[in-house]
């Protein structure tokens, strides 16, 4: 074979390890339900420390909502589900979103 033949490869290869996207749980703010039941449910279902639910609450409390935090798709819309399971269960309005990471 000539060796003045170059042979351009067809396709850019795509690199070998995608991350998944991931989602963020998001804490809606509603008027009823009380605020040691929601930081009851964020230790429960996201396994936080009583401080970290306490200050999540309360951003949430005073923003109207707040970024629990970030899971793939599947984890992070089953954990969105108990957590507004649980308030569901007690009569409550609580609610939690999620949405893509950029
Ligand atoms: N706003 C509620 C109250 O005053 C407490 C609360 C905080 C509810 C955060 C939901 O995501 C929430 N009782």
């Amino acid at each position: 074979m000539s060796d003045d033949v170059v042979v351009k490869p067809e396709t850019i290869a795509k690199p070998k390890v995608q991350q998944p996207r991931l989602y963020k749980v998001i804490l809606l703010n509603d008027d009823y339900t009380p605020r040691e039941f929601v930081v009851q449910v964020l230790k429960a279902v996201f396994r936080t420390s009583e401080d970290q639910a306490y200050r999540i609450m309360m951003t949430a409390h005073q923003r109207g909502a707040c970024v629990v935090a970030a899971f793939t798709r599947d984890v992070a819309e089953s954990k969105a589900s108990e957590g507004t399971e649980m308030g569901r269960n007690k009569g409550y309005p609580l609610a939690f979103s999620t949405e893509p990471e950029e």
